[in-house]
């Protein structure tokens, strides 16, 4: 090997550099062993029922792992963990960019845990894989929960698909339960498929808005507000509060015009102010009726059952997608056809037919 190409990366210890008299040998020693051991999936399980978050932390970043190895001890990880998983509240929590949901989330942690609940926070952001995961910038938004013992917050996971965000989002959910976690809050911003798909993993869904000039219903998409078990109207302070009380109006009479949901609940309508600390307590309640009545008619268990399924159909997906477009035989195949479909010798069906064929 070369010198240069032996040299390029920082892994790559420089030769003949002898350690400075005041670097201790046993404390270097003692590092790289650290470093190097690699816990067994139970040892990681051991720690993380004992609510150890450093090793809850390394696992979630098994689970986000492409490496097949890590992929390997994560599953066994996540097997271990899921039947100590399920005993939160799990809560997802939209809105536009700036309407304040990492504030609120804030807030509302805190009122958690003075109530000694303990609260992991999550991101799903489809847009972290360009700008590094955005609730990483949040932090300094949620200042005292940072410092906050009893609070975890993970940094959105990256990923070339929404798919597979959500995939190691709904793992990290469960270890974060096992961890003992209480109630765990996942942040999305309300932009592209990324609602719907933490709407597929949470109990409750709450809906941040803004109040506007009074035509706040205007642009909203119609399947947000049915996914929505309240709507929250933030920033009701100042001069804000007359105008949000006239969009509550607004969007109570909105929701007369849905159809009652099967689990009977009546999504509501309020107003808050994340940052002034007002109606947050109320929400609290609300989320905790909520589940006091659908647990009492079953939905809320029924509800969980449905979402594990659209999980599996999820992961199958997932799966049969990864293995047909890293399969060489397609790789090769479907580059050949690109062509002929360029030249109007094929159509896109016979094409896949093709394709799917080489799999069988
Ligand atoms: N007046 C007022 N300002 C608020 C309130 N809640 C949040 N803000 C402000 O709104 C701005 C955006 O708040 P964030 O909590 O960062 O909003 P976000 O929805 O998390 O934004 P993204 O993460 O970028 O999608 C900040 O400057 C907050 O201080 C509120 O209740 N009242
Ligand atoms: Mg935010």
């Amino acid at each position: 090997m070369s010198n240069s190409k032996k040299h390029k990366t920082t892994l790559y210890e420089v030769e003949g550099v002898t350690p400075l008299d005041k670097t201790s040998r046993v404390s270097v020693e003692k590092i790289k062993k650290r470093r190097l051991k690699d816990l067994t999936a139970s040892e990681y399980v051991k720690k993380i029922f004992e609510g150890q978050v450093t090793s809850l932390s390394q696992a979630i970043t098994l689970v986000e792992s492409t490496n097949k190895k890590h992929q390997r001890i994560a599953q066994k990880i996540v097997k271990k963990c899921l039947p100590h998983s399920g005993n939160s509240i799990r809560i997802g929590i939209t809105g536009v960019p700036g309407v304040g949901k990492s504030t609120f989330i804030e807030t509302f942690g805190n009122h958690l845990t003075h109530a000694g609940i303990k609260v992991a926070v999550l991101a799903v952001d489809p847009s972290s894989s360009l700008n590094k995961g955005s609730i990483l910038g949040d932090k300094t938004r949620m200042e005292t929960l940072v410092r906050n013992p009893n609070v975890y917050i993970r940094p959105s996971a990256s990923g070339k698909t929404l798919g597979g965000v959500t995939k190691k989002t709904r793992e990290t959910i469960l270890l974060c339960e096992a961890a003992g976690f209480d109630v765990i809050l996942i942040e999305t911003v309300g932009v592209g498929q990324s609602e719907t798909a933490v709407h597929s993993m949470v109990d409750f869904f709450l809906l941040l808005k803004l109040a506007g000039a009074g035509d706040e219903l205007q642009g909203i998409k119609r399947g947000i507000i049915e996914m929505a078990d309240s709507i929250v109207i933030n920033k009701a302070d100042g001069d804000n509060i007359k105008f949000a009380k006239i969009a509550k109006n607004a969007f109570e009479n909105a929701l007369h015009l849905y159809p009652i949901k099967s689990n009977t609940w009546q999504p509501k309508v309020v107003i808050c102010s994340a940052l002034n600390d007002i109606g947050i307590l109320e929400i609290w309640q609300l989320i905790k009726n909520y589940i006091k009545v659908t647990k009492s008619n079953q939905s809320f268990d029924e509800k969980r059952k449905e979402q594990e399924q659209f999980w599996l159909y999820d992961a199958i997906n997932e799966q049969l997608n990864s293995q047909f477009y890293t399969d060489k035989k397609v790789k090769n195949e479907l580059e050949k056809q690109l062509q002929l479909l360029a030249q109007k010798k094929t159509t896109p069906y016979e094409v896949a037919s093709i394709l799917l064929n080489l799999k069988k």
